[in-house]
């Protein structure tokens, strides 16, 4: 299908050629941009920023790099290619070629997905929303704004599926995307992680290392369903997901690299010593880090999740890259959890395979997870220091599955409730540690300048100098 640019929304579905969904995504366009200049980011909006926009899906269109004020990006619907004959490719239809239209039996479920998905997107840029004024940089004002604003596009992906099949109830809950707030107390977003505030960059960066992360295992899962139209969206998604990923783990990698620069200049790894000189000590990275891998990991679900299975047997969600498993039915296998015993120690269980999708989805985000770590973990051999960044353990601080509400440390040895009490600020940031945080977040907005608190990035965007003007103010 051709990209239809010019038109009042950009698009490669034919939106033209179906006068009554254009109208309807027509009426909530301007819904969608009242949201953005009351919760999307505050003040920059008059700013031209560096940014890049997909004009259609192909390799010259998908990032397409240019000054541009916030309010006018081109929020468009773009779907990756269609497939010849794609089949299913797991659970009981196996082989069957995919639908291009929802099932009826499968309608609720499928939106219920589409709109768990789709409330991210908007939550995460509430989320952020006050962080343009304390940006490190303004490449990295530039990247926030890069990330806000393609969040903004995934909402509309999402917003276009349930516009496009699923009726009133799709327009509906569209409109209610609008409508539940990050934090709110009334209206809070759906998934846990997204009513947590992003306050300061740090978070921001273990936000979009740790939460996109889960983003990309969730879209890829998607991209697996058997509705076509869900996994050509979520494909052209990913394309754009992979940078905001790279804004976290070369975020993170920046601030310990600035640290280990004043750690080596002092002659010390005293906290004290480095929070005097502005910048960020290891052991509060490290609670930050703590604090985000493990409630990303609650997004997964929870460890034996029937709704999992169906997703699974019904072909409506599968497992990242699903070509990659041997059986792709999974009616017979089973899997081994280990579970707390009620008794302060773990016990092991064997459960069908299908209901432990969401643990094996989670297993593989570790993993992908662990690579990072590796990366900021060279910059300290390679200073020749012997402190090493770690990922807590699956079971620590969670509130989602059998290890919710369990007292564990780090390591993920079941501990007494009253020893995480006592322990906790050793692990998590406490309030102090956030007031620290808080107090190194200024504003930098001359060209090339960097906060003290994190190094230059290695290299600009889209083959520019580092000192470019990424935003420019009027
Ligand atoms: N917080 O059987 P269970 C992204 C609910 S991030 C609150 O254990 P299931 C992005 C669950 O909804 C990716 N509630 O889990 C990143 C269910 O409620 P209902 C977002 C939670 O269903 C950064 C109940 O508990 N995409 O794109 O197997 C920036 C029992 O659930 C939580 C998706 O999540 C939680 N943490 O799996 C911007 C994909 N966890 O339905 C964007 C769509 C579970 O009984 N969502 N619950 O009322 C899903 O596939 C599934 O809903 C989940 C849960 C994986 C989230």
């Amino acid at each position: 299908m051709e990209s239809n640019y010019q038109d009042r929304i950009p698009n490669n579905v034919g939106l033209g050629a179906n006068r009554t969904l254009q109208r309807a995504l027509e009426h909530w366009q301007p819904e969608f941009l009242n949201w953005w200049h009351g919760l999307g980011p505050s003040d920059f909006n008059a700013s031209s920023v560096y940014l890049r926009t997909a004009i259609s899906v192909d390799t010259k269109g998908w990032a397409t790099f240019d000054y541009v004020k916030m309010p006018d990006y081109r929020w468009g619907i773009f779907l990756a290619q269609e497939e010849n004959d794609r089949r299913v490719g797991f659970g009981d239809h196996f082989g069957q070629p995919v639908w291009q239209q929802v099932p009826g039996e499968h309608r609720s479920t499928l939106r219920r997905l589409i709109v768990t998905q789709g409330d991210t997107e908007p939550a995460s840029v509430e989320q952020q929303r006050l962080l343009g004024h304390t940006a490190p940089s303004l490449y990295d004002l530039r990247n926030l704004f890069q990330v806000n604003v393609e969040e903004g596009r995934h909402l509309w992906a999402m917003v276009y599926l349930l516009h496009a099949y699923f009726g009133r109830d799709g327009r509906e809950e569209a409109e209610e995307l609008l409508e539940r707030h990050s934090g709110d107390a009334d209206k809070p977003r759906i998934l846990s992680t997204f009513n947590e505030p992003i306050s300061d960059w740090l978070s921001f960066y273990m936000f979009t290392y740790f939460t996109d992360r889960d983003g990309k295992f969730q879209l890829k899962s998607l991209a697996e369903s058997s509705f076509d139209p869900l996994s050509r969206t979520c494909k052209f998604m990913l394309t754009e997901e992979a940078h905001h990923m790279f804004v976290g783990d070369t975020g993170i990698g920046r601030v310990i690299k600035r640290t280990i620069e004043v750690m080596k200049e002092l002659g010390t790894d005293d906290p004290n010593a480095l929070r005097k000189a502005g910048v960020i000590d290891l052991p509060t990275t490290q609670k930050y880090l703590n604090f985000w891998f493990s409630s990303s990991l609650d997004l997964f679900g929870g460890d034996s999740s029937s709704n999992a299975a169906a997703y699974f047997a019904n072909g409506l969600k599968g497992r990242p890259d699903e070509i990659k498993y041997e059986d792709h039915i999974e009616s017979e296998s089973s899997f081994t959890l280990e579970l707390p015993d009620g008794k302060g120690g773990v016990r092991e269980e064997r459960i069908p395979m299908r209901n432990a999708v969401n643990e094996v989805v989670r297993e593989a985000y570790v993993r992908d997870c662990e690579k990072g770590l590796a990366r900021w973990n060279r910059h300290l051999e390679e200073a020749g220091y012997p402190q090493r960044m770690t990922l807590p353990s699956t079971r620590f601080r969670r509130t989602v599955g059998s290890w919710a509400n369990i007292a564990t440390n780090p390591e993920g040895k079941p501990i007494g409730l009253e020893e995480f009490n006592a322990r906790q600020d050793e692990w998590l940031p406490t309030s102090d540690d956030r007031a620290y945080v808080h107090s190194v977040m200024h504003g930098v907005f001359e060209r090339g300048k960097m906060a003290s608190w994190i190094a230059p990035p290695e290299r600009g965007i889209n083959t520019q100098p580092i000192d470019f003007e990424y935003v420019r103010f009027h």
